[in-house]
């Protein structure tokens, strides 16, 4: 996980302070952030799973916000069932929050009235790949969460905004396209989440896990963060855990929390920090 604090640092030390909309709830106060534009990391997936280790990283959490994107749900009542409060912030009385990632995966709805299942049609078209080297699809693998006659109604525009998938000497790898990444709090959960997206995607496809490659628009450290994000820097991180899936694993929609775990996964202590809005 070098690439990770290695980033980290890039932005704490060339970072322009720039003022955001976000605010903190403590305090209702406006808050600033370290911010730089263009950056890219990447992790080969066979070198181990890519959860950082620098700070006690949630990934059950995680693990259950990907399965909730998967079943293309935007109510937050799944999370709450599994004790996860990531998207409470943002979601209204109804634990709404609008036409987010699950709508926009699994069902985009198309000017002439059909709805598009992009993980359907993303998984298919690797198996095309699989099935034929030179399938059309082959460099259209892509899914968009970013539908701009939809962003105005989401509780936030995605910031995790499209990715795609490159199918190559069996292996399956991933490049996403972030937006805007809080670096602190964000990306580490980023990170593992499509880290996992394509070790159980590479599993229904009958591939193995290849690179995960990630893109940054605006990279930024909350002012609010420093602190922690100074003590991780001094850290030095432990070797990577491994995901174990359960090869009865065939569909994308139905995956279930039982079916995977993470081995061998240590980690320093936990660094809280508030999360901006
Ligand atoms: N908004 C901001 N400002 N940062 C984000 O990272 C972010 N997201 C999602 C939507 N809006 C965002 C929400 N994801 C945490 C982690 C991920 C989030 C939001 C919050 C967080 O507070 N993590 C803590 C506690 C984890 C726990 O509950 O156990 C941590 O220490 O990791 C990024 O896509």
């Amino acid at each position: 996980m070098r690439q990770y604090l290695d980033l980290l640092k890039d932005v704490r030390e060339n970072g322009l302070r720039k003022p955001t909309r976000a605010v903190l709830r403590s305090t209702g106060a406006k808050i600033d952030a370290l911010s730089v534009f263009g950056r890219q990391i990447r992790f080969d997936l066979a070198d181990g799973f890519p959860l950082v280790t620098t700070k006690k990283t949630a990934f059950n959490a995680i693990a259950h916000e990907l399965i909730w994107f998967l079943r293309g749900s935007t109510n937050i009542a799944y999370l709450r069932e599994h004790d996860v409060s990531i998207w409470d912030e943002w979601a209204d009385a109804d634990g709404e929050l609008g036409p987010v990632y699950g709508k926009q995966w699994r069902s985009w709805q198309a000017p002439d009235g059909r709805v598009i299942d992009q993980i359907a049609d993303v998984v298919a078209g690797i198996r095309a790949v699989v099935a034929d080297p030179t399938a059309s699809v082959g460099r259209r693998l892509i899914v968009s969460a970013w539908n701009p006659a939809e962003v105005g109604e989401m509780a936030l525009p995605p910031c995790h905004t499209l990715f795609q998938f490159s199918v190559a000497a069996g292996r399956l790898s991933c490049q996403l396209y972030q937006r805007s990444a809080d670096l602190f709090l964000g990306v580490p959960f980023n990170i593992a989440s499509y880290a996992l997206l394509t070790h159980l995607t590479g599993q229904v496809a009958g591939l193995q896990a290849g690179e995960f490659i990630h893109t940054f628009g605006d990279a930024h450290i909350y002012t609010n963060h420093l602190d922690q994000v100074d003590e991780q820097l001094g850290r030095e991180p432990l070797p990577l855990p491994r995901l174990e899936i359960d090869p009865a694993v065939v569909d994308l929609a139905s995956v279930e929390r039982a079916q995977f775990t993470l081995v061998g996964y240590r980690s320093l202590p936990a660094l809280r920090g508030e999360v901006a809005v």
